[in-house]
């Protein structure tokens, strides 16, 4: 029988995603999507929705209890740039709905979880390029400490209290379906927007800028594969390095370029790109491939088609 389950901030921009191919995976009726607002018709669309706040222990509880879930995916949480801005609210986000998810597990009311890391757990000490899975992490943002702390936590649980915990260390994820928010890789799928739109970007990263990203149908083949990996060949149990693509934003540009010819962009880096120069510029995945046969893949050019053509379906 199917496993029975719950998306907890399914209407963002891994969330809508997720949903859509578990449900294509599971059948409809056996993944519940669940945010604070609704999602695009797609989703709402598709199977059961639960308006939920992720910080309520006592609701998540109870949507548990009434369709029997057994897995959770906690995809609610405040990203990076928007952190920065509302530190306090942030911080309780993002940790109050991790360890409400936790605690469900370690009461044996559900089997699995899955919560999503990033490479915001890393800080300017840490070695920039081909970050390994284990090394130096002093994060200077509050969405990194938040990040980090949690990783922390979901080791100490499965130690502790054998809790089922996977987690994925995302880097910038770039889709043409959902809009991400408040995070300080947006500007590698806002210019695809702009690009057809306009022929134009101005970008909030300088153009030197080197991030780790990954196309979304990556990270949705990702988040699947290690959630149905049998549990002893997981030997982390904090957060998967996961690497992808690497690049900046002149190669990007270029990227574009050579499928829209016109397309103009410039530079006014803001509050972002300190952020931005904190993090890793490549990251190493080797344990991920090791562990549960991890291959990403989407290049650049390859997700630069995608993402044109996707878009363009969507007109
Ligand atoms: C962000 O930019 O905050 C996120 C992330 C890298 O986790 N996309």
């Amino acid at each position: 029988m199917a496993a029975k389950i719950l998306i907890i901030g399914a209407c963002g921009q891994i969330g809508t995603e997720l949903t859509l191919a578990l449900r294509e995976k599971h059948g409809e009726k056996n993944v519940i999507a669940s945010d604070i607002r609704e999602g695009n018709d797609d989703l709402m669309q598709s199977g059961p929705f639960e308006k939920l706040d992720a910080t309520n222990y006592k609701a998540i509880e109870d949507i548990v209890m009434h369709y029997e879930v057994e897995e959770v995916y906690l995809m609610a949480a405040m990203l990076s740039a928007t952190a920065e801005k509302f530190p306090m609210r942030g911080w309780n986000l993002n940790m109050d709905s991790l360890f409400n998810v936790l605690n469900l597990a370690k009461d044996k009311k559900i089997d699995k979880v899955f919560w999503p890391s990033s490479i915001a757990v890393f800080g300017p000490s840490t070695p920039k390029n081909d970050t390994p899975q284990t090394t130096v992490m002093e994060p200077t943002t509050v969405y990194g400490i938040s990040k980090q702390t949690g990783e922390r936590w979901c080791e100490y649980y499965h130690h502790k209290y054998d809790v089922d915990v996977r987690s994925i260390r995302y880097p910038g994820l770039i889709s043409y379906k959902t809009q991400p928010g408040g995070g300080t890789t947006d500007y590698a799928v806002e210019i695809f927007h702009e690009a057809l739109a306009k022929q134009a970007y101005t970008s909030f990263l300088s153009e030197e800028t080197a991030l780790p990203m990954m196309f979304m149908d990556d990270a949705i083949r990702a988040t699947i594969s290690l959630m149905e990996a049998p549990a002893e060949t997981l030997s982390i149990r904090s957060s998967y390095n996961l690497g992808g693509i690497s690049f900046t934003p002149k190669q990007l540009a270029e990227s574009i370029e050579a499928e829209i010819p016109e397309f103009k962009i410039d530079y006014e880096p803001d509050f972002r790109q300190p952020i931005a120069d904190s993090w890793p510029s490549s990251i190493n995945d080797e344990q991920a491939q090791k562990d549960w046969g991890w291959q990403h893949e989407y290049d650049l050019e390859k997700m630069t088609k995608a993402m044109l053509d996707g878009l363009k379906s969507l007109k």
